[in-house]
């Protein structure tokens, strides 16, 4: 084993991810617990627990971010490390909560070992970075960005018609900390790939790029409800048929524009959605990304396009929103480097990689120099319950943080 993989107690590391993995935990073993729930409360009161045992000055900001601070030698700006703690439906114990828990881990090593810092290091859980409950995604990181106003945010309603604002309130995280850019010395987040890559080359850490350019549309199809059995079928106006072609137009667009753009539709509501009613509406995402801006922009148009030729044909009204759209976010190139140094002096394995997930890090990088530490996912599978990352491959990636943490705060 590396020396410096002494630094980083497995152990107690991997007991912190099983704890913190068992609240909200599925049946087959993975996730669910999404954003302001009660699951998350008790999550976020596990860490805050956790944060304050390590001597961390624990606030709360206006969209519930928490942020653990350990003093530096020196009053200047933190290098910071976060990610988050909501999950996606059926999702893993390890995306989001591993970057967490390696901050955390970071800050226990450097007290076990009673380094001192010239800059202080934070650690940040932002609130409801997957955007499963209340969209759009990264919403609180957005907020402190200066990207989304914190009205909106506040405003942002799940399925049931629940406000953002008021679920913070209920749980008790509703800070008063102004949710606002803050100065840092550098952002880093550790987390899993969620993609094939870093596994298929046998490697156990990824020293990302930056992030690929998202876009999020929303289709509303308004048909004509009727009945299955008497409706002709030269008369129908049938949502759901009209939905089918945009979905298999999804997949095409991708498909004939190539490169890496991806399409999904992950989300489709039918109304009434029983066996003998014709659809009256449909309600529809549609999840676009590429690594170039300009791609994602032609993907947006074609869109457009194909929505309307559908709709036309079936004989139906639509609305059709692009309401959530991230640029390209490279990051920075100083932070690369200390990653770089850190991961070779972990003695990890690794290689350059883009992430074609978003990330916190993605909105931090509009405010500071930001990066990111990747470690694999078995067979590249996340958002779902078979998620899993090795504990050796955790060790290096926690070790690189750890010591990319050190070279960027400076050790007393
Ligand atoms: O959507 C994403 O890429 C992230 O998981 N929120
Ligand atoms: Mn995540
Ligand atoms: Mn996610």
């Amino acid at each position: 084993m590396s020396s410096h993989l002494a630094n980083i107690d497995r152990k107690r590391l991997e007991q912190s991810i099983d704890e913190l993995g068992r609240i909200g935990e599925t049946p087959r073993g993975g996730l669910t617990r999404l954003a302001l729930t009660d699951e998350d409360k008790r999550g976020r009161d596990l860490m805050v627990r956790w944060m304050r045992e390590a001597g961390l000055r624990v606030t709360v900001d206006q969209m519930g971010n928490i942020f653990g601070e350990r003093a530096g030698s020196q009053a200047l700006p933190p290098v910071m490390m976060g990610s988050h703690v909501d999950s996606v439906p059926t999702g893993g114990k390890y995306d989001g909560q591993l970057g967490v828990l390696c901050g955390l881990e970071t800050i226990r090593a450097l007290n076990a070992q009673k380094i001192r810092t010239r800059h202080p290091v934070t650690l940040a859980i932002f609130t409801s970075e997957e955007g499963a409950r209340f969209q759009p995604a990264m919403i609180a990181s957005g907020v402190m960005a200066g990207k989304i106003a914190l009205e909106d945010a506040y405003n942002a309603r799940d399925k049931d018609g629940i406000r953002l604002v008021d679920e913070l309130e209920r749980i008790g995280y509703l800070g008063s900390e102004p949710c606002v850019p803050r100065p840092f010395r550098a952002y880093l987040e550790l987390h899993i790939e969620q993609g094939p890559l870093l596994e298929e080359a046998g490697l156990s850490v990824g020293v990302v790029d930056g992030i690929v350019a998202i876009s999020w549309a929303r289709l509303t199809i308004h048909g004509v409800q009727d009945h299955a059995g008497p409706t002709p079928m030269r008369i129908r106006h049938d949502a759901l048929v009209a939905a089918a072609e945009v979905v298999t137009g999804a997949r095409t667009i991708a498909t004939e524009l190539g490169g890496d753009l991806v399409t999904t539709v992950g989300n489709l509501v039918v109304h009434p959605n029983i066996v003998n009613a014709i659809p009256g509406k449909v309600t529809m995402s549609i999840d676009m990304r590429d690594p170039r801006d300009e791609t994602l922009e032609v993907a947006r148009r074609c869109l457009d396009a194909v929505v309307e030729v559908a709709c036309e044909r079936e004989g139906v009204r639509y609305e059709l929103e692009h309401y959530w759209r991230v640029p390209y976010t490279p990051f920075a190139h100083d932070v690369v480097a200390a990653i770089e140094r850190a991961a070779n002096a972990a003695g990890a394995r690794w290689r350059h990689i883009l992430s074609g997930a978003g990330h916190d890090a993605q909105y931090m990088a509009a405010i500071g120099p930001a990066g990111m530490i990747f470690v694999p996912s078995r067979g590249g599978r996340s958002h779902c319950e078979e998620e899993f990352t090795p504990m050796d491959d955790i060790e290096h990636g926690a070790a690189t943080l750890f010591l990319a943490v050190l070279d960027l705060a400076g050790r007393v």
